[in-house]
């Protein structure tokens, strides 16, 4: 009798047969945030390809990052873990420690084919991926410079259209069909200095974008807020960022050195994009402007010159999902749409990230959802990034590792609630002293109050009541009427420290 029995082992092929094997597109861009994204905001822009994505499938409306910079976000995808735990805590010192478990690793073991085209910025060499084809550090828009296993080498034409077509390529022509796959499509679009497309370059010339109702924040009662180098008025420069060049004897423009991105461009892309900003520079040259004029001019050109970069993004996101359809991938394929991170369109007067304030603790989340995953519209449950990788493994039908910190995602793209999910999220950012200023700090945000801590060259507290306060101008730590808030903020924060097992946490003196 015995020897008729199966042993488990030989049943275990069965069982991952019978679940369904999702394939998965990620695509993830660079300081892409929700302002500008008309799926959630339609005051600046539209993104009618983006808002596909949450027109069939879902939009998560409360979608936070763990440490709001580029490398870190990354990190913390790819391993499901806060920053503490997976090593890469900043950009400036960071190094990925490629060895350690990541979901790519866990998602071939699992019979994935994985592939990433695009920005990586772990410095190291990619690991656990069977292709990958990557920007060195933060890479070019123009005629940019690709590494793989083979070396490096430039292509030509404008970088947002040459991931795509990366990602397609890889698709069509260098997968094995039989396999399921996760292909990771990193956009450098539309980090700083915003550079468009040249055929966008007129684009939103006529636009004058609103100013954020905050936008001359004094920062008062924020002690860090009011300390940093990322504001429009004073730190954005007039030529690396505006493109402004400054004027010559002769009336045409000298090129400071440091904007070399330029020689990349053959001679008639140059002649194109000197067109289009020297009439910029003539007539701003003209204004004579100062005060706030020109902080306000400043302005119009940040959000001109971003608006045109996600143009082409959105334009990309469209043909990606074109082609997934044409190919029959869509039923089969969960296709996320997120940036690293949120960003400041002249919020507080800012552009750039790092804080725990909304606009960049956030970040957008949108996903095309496979059949057999019934969930649609608004999830306004709080996810994190660290929840990606969880999420991809179970979907892959791989077992989610104990030392994963995120929570698998799968309860809510099947339009479940669970009455448990988390309350909170944990915030920790770590990259001071360095570019912007931003000091080091972390904390907890709830579902209505949010508590923040500066830590290191400084010792302060913020505390936000974010139902009365969403813009965050209001710093109530140290209100006598928020004292019990304030200790239940404390407490939460404190055990979401234990639990992920961050060494650098506050003395509790409630
Ligand atoms: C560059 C940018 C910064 C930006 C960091 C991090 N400066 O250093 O403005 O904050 O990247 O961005 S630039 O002069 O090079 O444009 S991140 O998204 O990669 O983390
Ligand atoms: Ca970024």
């Amino acid at each position: 009798m015995k020897k008729n029995l199966l042993p488990l082992a030989a049943l275990l092929p069965l069982c991952a047969a019978a679940q369904q094997r999702y394939n998965i597109v990620y695509i993830m861009t660079d300081d892409h945030t929700a302002q500008m994204l008309s799926a959630y905001d339609s005051r600046n822009i539209q993104t009618p390809n983006l808002d596909r994505i949450a027109q069939d499938g879902v939009k998560f409306t409360r979608s936070f990052v763990a440490n709001s910079l580029s490398g870190p976000s990354r990190a913390c995808m790819l391993t499901g873990k806060h920053s503490h735990k997976n090593g890469f805590t900043n950009n400036e010192h960071g190094i990925f420690d490629g060895e350690q478990q990541t979901m790519p690793k866990l998602l071939q073991k699992a019979g994935y084919q994985t592939s990433i085209v695009g920005k990586w910025h772990l410095v190291s060499r990619p690991t656990g991926f069977d292709h990958w084809d990557i920007l060195p550090g933060q890479g070019n828009y123009y005629d940019p410079d690709f590494y793989n296993e083979k070396g490096s080498y430039k292509v030509k034409g404008y970088l947002t259209n040459i991931v795509t077509d990366k990602a397609i390529h890889w698709l069509d022509e260098e997968r094995d069909p039989n396999k399921p796959f996760a292909l990771f499509v990193h956009h450098k679009a539309c980090h700083r200095d915003w550079l468009p497309e040249l055929k966008y370059l007129h684009e939103y010339e006529d636009v004058n974008f609103p100013l954020p109702a905050n936008f001359y924040d004094d920062y008062a009662g924020r002690e860090a807020a009011g300390k940093t180098e990322m504001e429009i008025g004073k730190h954005m420069t007039l030529d690396y960022d505006c493109k402004i060049m400054p004027r010559d004897g002769k009336g045409s423009h000298l090129l400071p050195s440091y904007l070399g991105f330029l020689d990349r461009l053959n001679t008639q892309d140059r002649a194109k994009y000197d067109y289009f900003y020297d009439s910029i520079s003539v007539d701003f040259h003209k204004r004579n402007l100062t005060g706030k004029a020109l902080v306000e001019y400043k302005f119009q050109r940040y959000m001109r010159d971003y608006a045109k970069v996600v143009k082409s993004l959105d334009d990309n996101v469209g043909r990606l999902l074109d082609h997934l359809k044409a190919k029959g991938l869509l039923d089969n394929t969960l296709v996320v749409y997120t940036s690293d991170q949120g960003f400041y369109m002249g919020e507080h007067g800012w552009f750039d990230k790092r804080f725990m304030y909304e606009e960049s603790l956030n970040t957008p989340l949108l996903m095309h959802l496979p059949k057999g995953l019934s969930a649609r519209g608004e999830i306004n449950e709080m996810v994190q990034n660290i929840d990606y990788a969880p999420t991809f493994l179970e979907l892959a039908g791989a077992a989610i590792p104990n030392d994963i910190q995120g929570v698998s995602l799968v309860p809510l793209l099947k339009g479940q609630h669970p009455k448990n999910w988390r309350k909170s999220v944990y915030y920790h950012f770590y990259e001071f002293p360095a570019e912007h200023s931003v000091r080091r700090h972390y904390g907890v945000r709830g579902e209505r109050y949010k508590l923040m801590h500066f830590y290191n060259d400084n010792d302060a507290w913020e505390l936000y009541d974010l139902q009365n306060d969403p813009t965050e101008m209001h710093n109530l730590y140290g209100d006598p009427k928020m004292k019990n808030v304030t200790k239940q903020m404390k407490k939460e924060l404190l055990r979401l420290q234990k639990q992920y097992d961050d060494s650098i946490r506050f003395q509790q003196k409630l």
